[in-house]
């Protein structure tokens, strides 16, 4: 068992480690979080992975969209069998989340938003079932999957139903409104941040449905043609009607997204600007999480934020805003949001890299993410680590300071290192290469180390990388100059 141990680790730490150089307490709480994920994932097999790994007994076990957002990303880059057995976990329960649409009457799949059996187990409908994004959430980390590995296989079996559930969930939870020049409205939903309950249009929740419902509409349409007899099966199955896949399209392409032209804002949702404001400078220190010592009633009436909702948005679906938008969304939100919720800081940091003049707000977003339990930032280790940070950590690492986003199957790289790093090296693996990325103050080194040659974008520029052969390119020269 030990030398089975032993060789797990190695293998876990040849795929997965994360290096830094600067700041080696900084370092250490990294690994920690790395050590983290591998222990709550190593065994995924007919589980999900629970808020607080297996190491305490807060959120009594359940898993969230924690896994799909914040852990699946590490997972499918780094042991992407691993990300599949949790996706095949999700297909399992597709029945469960049909009949959870039933008794909540929708059509399609409603996931559950807090779960271990595949039941759902929220007790307070406001800020549990209404979190209709689950499904949406579900939907992006299979397809970021799917394009990551290129198992088409998988698309094919299993992906593919749980696309075509949760778009129907879409398009009948919401309608295409007259008021609103016929645009598609999803009203009466709770997005991620748990500061705000049922509202509508809230953004997060419309952009993720808009590209669940795009992806669907591919899926079937790509499955028709490459696999005729699998969606044959597909169609008898779920009972898909012709006309579906153009309806989705259809809400998709009308999906309306609450904006202030005044302000130029993205909104969280439509209610938003009319709230009050929040009394932040007569807040004492101690009576932060505010969950704790306000009643939610109070909370919902205010513009206070739990944690990244629109950031989170502009992170995961970054076409859908302008550089111009995001700048705007991290100044707007980022004042209140207060992190009283270990999902935000990772996204903050990450956000605040992209946009930021300065990383002096993502590295302290980043440390404190990194560091949550470590140092018991929160106050609550005792019930357990924060198992969404962890991955997030990794998030901050290589979507944050690393600079990589992966849309349409592409990587692309913007790498800016804060202060006290004066390097960062990772690897990914995508389809049949393992990438490194080896980033220093003035220039980042991309070796493919195993595998066939791989394109991706370094500050937009197009690389062909071969096996072996490193290619080095400077980061953004007035930032070099400005060392
Ligand atoms: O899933 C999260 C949610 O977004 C915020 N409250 C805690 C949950 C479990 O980590």
């Amino acid at each position: 068992v030990a030398a089975n141990q032993r060789s797990f680790l190695d293998d876990f730490w040849r795929r997965s480690d994360v290096l830094t150089e600067g700041a080696p307490l900084l370092q250490q709480a990294i690994r920690f979080s790395l050590f983290q994920l591998a222990q709550a994932t190593a065994r995924v097999e007919g589980f999900g992975v629970p808020a607080k790994g297996l190491t305490g007994r807060g959120y009594e076990g359940h898993y969230f969209w924690d896994t799909e957002i914040y852990v699946m990303p590490f997972l499918t880059y780094t042991a992407p069998q691993l990300a599949k057995n949790l996706l095949r976990h999700r297909y399992a329960m597709l029945d469960h989340a049909r009949r959870r649409a039933r008794q909540v009457g929708q059509r399609g799949a409603l996931f559950p938003w807090r779960t271990i059996s595949g039941d759902e187990a929220s007790a307070y409908f406001a800020a549990g079932t209404a979190q209709y994004h689950i499904d949406a959430d579900i939907a992006y980390a299979l397809m970021q999957y799917v394009r990551a590995t290129g198992d088409a296989d998988f698309l094919a079996r299993y992906g593919t139903e749980i696309l075509v559930e949760t778009a129907r969930l879409w398009a009948d939870l919401g309608y295409f409104s007259p008021r609103l020049g016929g645009s598609f409205v999803i009203n009466g939903v709770t997005g991620p941040d748990e500061y705000a309950a049922l509202v509508d249009n809230n953004t997060y929740t419309n952009l993720m449905a808009r590209e669940n419902l795009r992806l669907a509409a591919g899926a079937v349409e790509w499955l028709a043609e490459a696999d005729p007899e699998a969606h044959a099966r597909l169609v008898a199955r779920t009972c898909l009607g012709e006309a579906e896949p153009a309806n989705w399209r259809r809400a998709a392409d009308m999906m309306y997204v609450p904006y202030d032209k005044d302000l130029g804002l993205v909104l969280q949702d439509d209610g938003f600007l009319d709230l009050e404001p929040w009394d932040f400078e007569n807040t004492p220190p101690e009576d932060y999480p505010l969950l704790l010592h306000y009643h939610p009633l109070v909370i919902y009436r205010h513009q206070v934020i739990k944690q990244a909702d629109v950031l989170l948005a502009a992170f995961l679906l970054g076409d859908a805003f302008s550089d111009e938008d995001k700048r705007r969304v991290l100044d707007y939100y980022d004042p209140l949001t207060t992190g009283d919720s270990s999902l935000s800081e990772c996204i903050q940091s990450i956000m605040a890299v992209e946009v930021g003049d300065d990383l002096r707000a993502a590295e302290e977003y980043f440390v404190d993410a990194a560091a949550i339990d470590l140092a018991d930032v929160a106050g609550n280790v005792r019930d357990g680590i924060h198992i969404a940070s962890a991955g997030g950590t990794w998030l901050a690492l290589v979507y944050g300071f690393g600079g990589m986003r992966d849309r349409n199957g592409e990587l692309s790289f913007c790498p800016r290192l804060p202060e006290r790093m004066s390097r960062l090296s990772f690897s990914v693996r995508v389809r049949r290469s393992t990438l490194k990325v080896d980033v220093t103050a003035t220039d980042a080194t991309y070796t493919i180390v195993e595998g066939e040659s791989l394109g991706v974008r370094h500050l937009g520029e197009h690389l062909v990388l071969e096996c072996g052969r490193p290619v080095t390119r400077l980061l953004v020269l007035e930032r070099v100059a400005r060392r």
